[in-house]
This record gives structure tokens, C-alpha cells and sequence, in this order.
């Protein structure tokens, strides 16, 4: 028997600005299902993977960067942490304060942040403020209460939050073998698409890899700066975790697809709802819009001609559909298709057998 995964702060150590010394808070993140898409492989003529990252404990990606950047704080003596959140990043970071004993204070913008995500801060005990305003203006105040007063920010533009999310990179080679030949994720801040190029970069330095990836990020087309080529002031989209007009990361990003070969490009919200329904219909993996971008952007992408042919593709699903239900619901006419009686023979004639 193999013994259990400890998460990805013990399984990488090696690889972490950790020492023996700081306190491990974790939740067992990490370790995420790599799953073969038999469709997607079939429709873009590629050997499409899904790396599941809904299957992380608060059910997204941010939980790797979130057991770094909240096990650092702790042992550097924080009793207060801050984020500004389209929601994944406030989910995660209120469960991993709980766990550290830190008073966790989430920035949201007004209205627009999924019901399970605010459900999540809410029960973690954070102190959530609604800003009137975009997730960007979030993250200035956010950045502001950092430096202004005793409380530790842990968006991604805290280096660490990248450390913790590269490990992704390092069980995509773990698992293939080596890097693939494409790599897809949506894009909002931009920290994650830096993340995975600095895992497989570091992969690769070190032998483990024998090949890097082009990065493709993907974006929505009412919240796509790099794709308009500046920031963007009143950023729309049904993705709501994606609703950012202005990246952190920008230039580190743009870094990260020039020196892959990858580029940044965008979908519409159809083509999102489309991919989330299609992922969920056919291979049975339930994705939150913003994660089913990645898959939009890449059948796009076939659509043009425009990925390599027997290709080795990774798809990253950021975060787990059940963070918001609302949007997938109001896709379909009604919930309950047939009420009947407590009658065999009615239930199977309501259900089409014969
Ligand atoms: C499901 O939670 O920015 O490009 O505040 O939740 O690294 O920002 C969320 C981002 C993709 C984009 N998919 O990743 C937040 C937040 C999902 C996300 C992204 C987010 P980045």
C-alpha cells in the first residue's frame, strides 16, 4: 500500500521556500485527479488531460498556494490575513486561517461573487466586506490594509501563493512522465498561468522534464486585457471568478507565454456554458464557468487548425462546478422534468423504457 498524500507542502518540500521549522498547515491539497478526455481528444485530434483541481479541498486550485502562503504567515508571526477574492481565493484562504487560528478579512466585490464561495468564507468565520466596486478595485485595498496595517495579504502577488501552485506542474510531469506539449487554463490575475510555467521550468532544470509546455491561457471575451492589450475598466462575464480587469501578474504572464511559444486568447460566455455542459455531459467532471474556459479556448483553438496534431495537451479545471449552481440552473428550463406517482410501470413509461 502506498502511503496517503500529505499534501503538497510534505509531498514537495524539496521544491518549497519551507523550512523544518514552519508550521505545516494543510488540508491534504493536492494530488488532484489527471484525467484522460476521450471526446476532447477525439474533437481537437490531440491527447487531451484534465487536471481535476476541484477535487482540492475547498474545491479549487488556490489550496496549494493557499497551505504556503498561510503556513509562512503563521510562522512569521501574523495573526491577520487579507485577500481580495472573485471568490476561490477567499474560500481557501478563510478554511486554511481557521485551521492556523489567523482572523481571516475577505474584499469581495459587491454581488458578484458564486453563493457556495461566499457560503464557504461565511462558514470558515471570515469577515467579509462587499466592496462597490471590481475585484481589481478590491485587491488596491487589500494591498493598502498590508502595508498600512498588521495584516498579511495572500493574493498571488505574494510570492509564495506561486510557490505552493507550481506543485501542479510537478504531478502533471509526475503522473505523463514528462511535460506535455500544451498547456490550457483560464486566466484572471494571472498568477496560476506563472505558476505552472515556473513548475515546469524547475522540472525541467533539474531532469525531471525533458520538455516544457506552450501556455495557452485563456480568458473571457467581456474580461480579456491581455487580449485587448490594456486593462479593463468594467470587466463582464458569466465567469464571474474571471471577472478582472487588470492582472496583477501581467507582465510575468506575458513573460510566461512568450519565452513557451503560448499566447493569450479569449472566448465568448456561450462558448463557456457550451464547454461547462459539454465537460459535464460527457465526461462526467462538473466544472464552476470560469474553469471550463480553458476547454472553450482549446476547441477554439482545433476549430483554427491551431493544435498540434497527436499532441500531448493539459487542460487545467480551476475549480468545482457546485461553487455555483445558480448559473448552470438558469441554463435549463426546469429542475424537475416529470413528477409522478408512486407507480412502477408510470415511472418507466415517464422515463422511456419499455
Ligand atoms: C476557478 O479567487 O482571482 O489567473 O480571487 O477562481 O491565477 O487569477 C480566482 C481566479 C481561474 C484565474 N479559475 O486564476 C480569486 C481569483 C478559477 C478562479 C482563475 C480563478 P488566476
Amino acid at each position: 500500500m502506498s502511503p496517503p498524500w500529505r499534501g503538497v507542502i510534505e509531498e514537495y518540500r524539496d521544491w518549497l521556500p519551507v523550512t523544518a521549522t514552519t508550521p505545516v498547515i494543510t488540508l491534504g491539497e493536492g494530488g488532484t485527479p489527471l484525467v484522460h478526455s476521450d471526446w476532447l481528444s477525439r474533437r481537437v485530434g490531440a491527447e487531451v488531460w484534465l487536471k481535476v483541481e476541484g477535487g482540492n479541498p475547498t474545491g479549487s486550485f488556490k489550496d496549494r498556494g493557499m497551505t504556503v502562503a498561510i503556513s509562512v504567515a503563521l510562522a512569521q508571526g501574523a495573526d491577520a490575513c487579507v485577500c481580495a477574492s472573485t471568490g476561490n481565493t477567499s474560500a481557501s484562504m478563510t478554511a486554511y486561517a481557521a485551521r492556523a487560528g489567523l482572523r481571516p478579512i475577505v474584499l469581495v466585490p459587491q454581488g458578484k461573487i458564486a453563493a457556495g464561495k461566499l457560503a464557504q468564507a461565511t462558514v470558515h468565520g471570515a469577515h467579509i466586506l462587499q466592496v462597490r466596486g471590481t475585484f481589481d478595485d478590491c485587491l488596491v485595498i487589500a494591498r493598502e490594509l498590508s502595508v498600512r496595517y498588521p495584516v498579511t495579504l495572500v493574493n498571488s502577488v505574494n510570492p509564495l501563493r506561486l510557490q505552493g501552485q507550481k506543485t501542479a506542474a510537478f504531478e502533471v510531469v509526475d503522473v505523463l512522465g514528462d511535460g506535455p506539449d500544451l498547456h490550457v487554463l483560464p486566466v484572471g490575475n494571472a498568477g496560476n498561468i506563472c505558476a505552472y510555467w515556473q513548475g515546469y521550468q524547475e522540472y525541467a532544470a533539474a531532469g525531471r522534464a525533458s520538455r516544457l509546455p506552450s501556455m495557452w491561457g485563456i480568458q473571457a471575451d467581456g474580461a480579456a486585457p491581455f487580449v485587448v492589450g490594456r486593462p479593463v475598466a468594467a470587466p463582464e462575464t458569466v465567469a464571474t471568478a474571471i471577472r478582472i480587469g487588470n492582472p496583477a501578474s501581467w507582465s510575468l504572464a506575458a513573460d510566461a507565454c512568450d519565452e513557451s511559444g503560448g499566447r493569450i486568447g479569449a472566448v465568448s460566455d456561450e462558448q463557456i456554458l457550451r464547454a461547462q455542459r459539454d465537460l459535464a455531459a460527457r465526461d462526467g467532471v462538473f466544472v464552476e464557468p470560469a474553469s471550463a474556459a480553458g476547454v472553450a479556448g482549446l476547441l477554439s483553438a482545433a476549430e483554427r487548425r491551431e493544435v498540434p496534431v497527436g499532441g500531448q495537451v493539459v487542460v487545467t479545471l480551476t475549480g468545482h462546478g457546485l461553487k455555483d449552481t445558480a448559473t448552470v440552473m438558469a441554463g435549463f428550463d426546469s429542475v424537475i422534468d416529470t413528477v409522478v406517482d408512486v407507480e412502477v410501470h408510470a415511472a418507466a413509461a415517464a422515463a422511456g423504457l419499455s
